[in-house]
């Protein structure tokens, strides 16, 4: 059968030209932000990938066709109808037969990207090890499919509903490098610290695009992790934080919230419980890695 990726014609030429590409997932906007907003900022980070002088490649699934350059009617058709699934990469192919639409995870993103030859991704928060893997073993695809792809992807973490010191360990595990963005301190995407130190930082994207262009010369085909914590000034209120978060996870609990449902379910619980505050920072750490995102695309072009 003929291969079913889309991919549009201004990423296809860049990626043959060598010139700067970014992907964007769309997971963040069909079930990670409420509406109306989702749509402004999935296009808003568009527009700042091209001031940035880089193709930016948002990638989801439209009508069963797997999509590596949404349009902005794409985008906004994502964003607004009704009956548009989350698929990670096991749903893609069950999405492409059954013709739905679909938001891409980082997984399924990242597999898609790496399929039409884009090397740079950014998003927001990264799926992880969930509070009680032990017990229920959820732990985000996300982890082991970039275990085996060559990407550079800038993340401000994972978030705190899931078990950061836990996913830390997976992350070694599985062979994924994690640098901190000038900063040792790992994030916990609403805020700039989590309280768990990483080994490394970098200072550039130049420094950046070197680590990722000696793995590839080494053979090793593990994605790197780029850490971006937000400002300090402009993170959630700790206290906030602890609290809200403390309560979505009993919600969770008591309403029996499992699978892939339970991050949309905690992030929705977030954004009411705040006032919109944890919104206004989701917003703002995912241009903050946008931009980062789309300066080490540059590197690695200029390389
Ligand atoms: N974390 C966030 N916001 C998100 C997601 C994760 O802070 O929107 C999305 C991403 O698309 C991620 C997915 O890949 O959720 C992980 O879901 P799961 O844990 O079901 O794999
Ligand atoms: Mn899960």
């Amino acid at each position: 059968m003929s291969d079913p990726l889309v991919v549009a014609q201004e990423v296809r030429e860049a990626v043959a030209a060598g010139d700067p590409v970014l992907a964007l997932e769309s997971t963040i906007f069909t079930h990670g932000l409420p509406r109306p907003r989702n749509l402004d900022v999935a296009l808003e980070a568009e527009a700042r990938v091209r001031a940035l002088g880089v193709v930016p490649a948002t990638i989801g699934v439209i009508e069963g066709r797997p999509t590596v350059g949404l349009t902005p009617d794409q985008i906004e058709t994502l964003s607004t109808a009704e009956g548009v699934v989350k698929a990670s990469v096991r749903d893609v192919p069950v999405a492409v037969v059954k013709r739905l639409s679909a938001g891409t995870t980082v997984a399924a993103t990242a597999h898609l990207a790496a399929r039409a030859g884009v090397s740079v991704f950014s998003t927001g928060g990264l799926g992880g090890v969930h509070r009680g893997a032990p017990q229920t073993f959820d732990e985000s695809a996300d982890l082991p499919t970039l275990a085996s792809l060559p990407l550079v992807i800038v993340s401000a973490g994972v978030k705190s509903i899931l078990d950061i010191p836990l996913t830390l360990e997976r992350l070694e595990t599985l062979n994924l490098a994690v640098v901190g963005y000038r900063t040792t301190d790992y994030p916990a995407f609403y805020v700039a610290d989590s309280g768990h130190d990483l080994q490394y930082s970098v200072d550039s994207p130049a420094e950046i695009a070197a680590i990722a262009r000696t793995r590839d010369a080494l053979g090793i085909s593990s994605t790197l992790l780029v850490a971006n914590p937000v400002a300090a000034a402009r993170q959630l209120d700790p206290v906030l934080h602890d609290d809200v978060l403390a309560r979505a996870l009993a919600a969770a609990d008591m309403q029996g919230v499992s699978g892939n449902d339970t991050t949309p379910f905690l992030l929705d619980f977030l954004q009411r419980e705040t006032g919109g505050r944890s919104l206004d920072v989701n917003v703002e750490v995912y241009r903050g890695n946008v931009d980062l995102g789309a300066r080490i695309a540059r590197a690695l072009a200029d390389g």
